[in-house]
């Protein structure tokens, strides 16, 4: 059964030497794998049926109450040098961290099942891809795993007899906190998670394999693994350019990567490619080109509805687990920003009895829905393009109320980098050990995910750039900026579709801007404003550049890049006296 990959043998035994499980299953990704897995769950009360005509297909997934989200202060890099991990990653040396682990892991699955999976991340046949084995007790990552990967025996004939493959190792153990390790060494290219079945703690494709290892080995192979979604925006008058954005989880990624154009914008089509994480590639034309690894969406579900993302409605329409949401007495989901009024009763996330009364959220803030990729009516017909697609542009974005603008361009790849790396964005409740609304730095929206020390990243983003002769124009964009009445300025969601048609008009030379000391601010109308409802004060606001509040923005940043000591690219000195220059002081 498998494979007979002896590499992969060889692991797997010792893995079950250590887990000591009553049984291995390989699984092989079929429906009928599937099937036989849900029915199980379902018999053990792991799935709820969902209502079968109102969601297809669907399920309910309780997650144990105090593991909901990722966990970043379990959440290790273990290289054997702690600089090479950095003052933002907790370190581990690996030894320790190998003694830890096997002592919680040691007769883990007894009494279990152990199930080995094998997936690939990035378009079959695509010379961007990775072959993954994960093995895991939980019968939930098994399933997600099949929705987020292409998992299966594809995986082992693209594997061949090669050791070339991530070792993702994940055992529930019990919940708890002091079970709970998510650790990544880069030099094995292993990770190993205990204590947890949340998403990105347990789904080892995805940020643990696709963000922190990917990170590191694009840095020795020459390209990037981003926290990025990819789309393309084709425009009436011909054509598709496609974009990458990061942003911080929870920030909007998969509203923006599905967008429906506003009437008055109506010509303008998006094709979605991915919604988290992009990988991304100096081509042999100069060009920069991006590929999703992942082949499914694992999103945050409060605050979707008909209004913020029809698109992502329909895709969750059927064929979909929803984790932690509200249940209503017909069997349907519910949450917080649904289409539908709070029901009059329901039970909460945690099975409990909830009323709209109730001073607890129905849905967990940070519950999730995981559907496949293919299930987007947006979906590019580029998404498993092996090449993937060439990108104009890169915006960096995150919430803030106040200081940045909605929108600038940046100078050049240099000083696009350095703004990248200088992003800050409110927290939200994607992680769980800090304090939602608090701002923090979060240089490329990466800080909970590059695998290696971040000032090594910065260096290893500006050689990219060498690598470039025509790179992607670089933005940052802030769609959460509020006024003095504290009420968001900007409308947001499909409306963004404004500021990206002037950005990608600026990547082709059309649209005209005005320069500040940050950056390339729209002109007066140049942005694409009509049919809507802004005032000029409003729009004003939105662009204006504060010097001095720059002032001071700046000096925080001074002492935030020193962390970094050494490693960080002088480049990125010369970044900030530049900005002190054009700030005046
Ligand atoms: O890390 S997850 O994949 O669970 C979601 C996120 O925080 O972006
Ligand atoms: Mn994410």
């Amino acid at each position: 059964m498998g494979t007979p990959n002896a590499y992969v043998r060889s692991w797997v035994e010792e893995c079950a030497k250590l887990l000591r499980p009553d049984h291995v299953v390989w699984c092989d990704g079929s429906d009928e794998e599937r099937r036989r897995l849900t029915t199980e769950m379902l018999l053990q009360r792991e799935l709820i049926p969902l209502n079968a005509d109102r969601h297809p297909g669907s399920y309910l997934r309780r997650s144990s109450p105090n593991d909901t989200a990722r966990t970043e202060k379990k959440t290790f890099i273990c290289c054997p040098n702690r600089d090479d991990a950095g003052p933002t990653n907790n370190w581990m040396a690996p030894e320790e961290a190998k003694r830890k682990l096997t002592a919680v892991s040691d007769g883990a699955m007894k009494g279990r099942t152990m199930y080995v999976i094998p997936f690939v991340m990035g378009p079959s046949g695509s010379p961007f891809r990775k072959v993954g084995v994960q093995v895991t007790d939980s019968r939930y990552v098994v399933i997600s795993m099949r929705v987020m990967t292409r998992m299966g025996a594809a995986a082992w004939d693209d594997l061949g007899d090669s050791d070339d493959f991530i070792r993702c190792f994940h055992a529930t153990v019990e919940l708890k906190d002091d079970q709970k390790f998510i650790c990544h060494f880069p030099q094995e290219r292993l990770i190993w998670s205990t204590g947890s079945d949340y998403g990105g703690n347990a789904l080892l494709g995805k940020k643990c394999l696709s963000l922190r290892i990917a990170s590191s080995m694009g840095r020795q192979e020459g390209w990037l693994a981003e926290h990025m979604l990819i789309m393309g925006v084709e425009s009436p008058h011909g054509g598709t350019q496609y974009l990458a954005a990061a942003f911080p989880s929870a920030c909007g990624k998969t509203n923006l990567a599905m967008l429906v154009p506003p009437a008055a914008l109506n010509g303008y089509r998006i094709w979605t490619v991915g919604d988290d994480i992009a990988w991304l590639r100096p081509g042999p034309d100069g060009r920069l080109w991006a590929v999703n690894p992942e082949a499914g969406l694992f999103g945050v579900v409060p605050g979707t509805n008909q209004r913020t993302n029809p698109v992502a409605m329909e895709t969750i329409a059927r064929d979909t687990v929803f984790t932690n949401t509200a249940l209503r007495p017909d069997g349907t989901a519910w949450w917080e920003g649904h289409d539908d009024p709070p029901p009059k009763e329901a039970l909460d996330w945690k099975g409990l009895p909830w009323t709209p009364a109730s001073t607890t959220p129905a849905a967990h803030p940070n519950s999730r829905f995981t559907a496949p990729l293919r299930q987007c009516p947006a979906l590019s017909s580029k998404w498993e393009d092996p090449q993937g697609v060439p990108l104009d542009a890169i915006l960096f974005g995150g919430r803030r109320a106040h200081t940045e603008p909605l929108v600038y361009e940046t100078f050049d790849w240099i000083h696009g980098v350095f703004t990248g790396a200088s992003t800050a964005s409110e927290v939200t409740a994607a992680a769980q050990d800090h304090v939602v609304g608090t701002a923090r730095r979060d240089p490329m929206a990466m800080l909970p995910f590059c695998g290696y020390n971040m000032g090594d990243y910065f260096n290893h983003w500006l050689s990219i750039g060498r690598k470039l002769s025509r790179p992607p124009k670089i933005f940052r964009v802030n769609w959460f900026r509020k006024g003095s009445d504290d009420q968001f300025l900007w409308p947001g969601f499909g409306e963004n579709l404004r500021v990206l048609v002037w950005i990608l008009e600026r990547c082709s030379g059309r649209a005209l801007s005005q320069t500040t000391p940050l950056g390339e601010v729209p002109a007066p109308d140049s942005l694409p404003l009509r049919g809507l409802d802004l005032s000029r004060d409003a729009v004003k606001a939105l662009l204006a550049v504060d010097s001095a509040e720059w002032r001071g923005e700046l000096a925080a940043l001074r002492e935030y890049f020193a962390i970094f000591g050494d490693r960080l690219p002088s480049a990125f000195l010369r970044e900030m006296d530049a900005l002190a220059a054009r700030l005046g002081t």
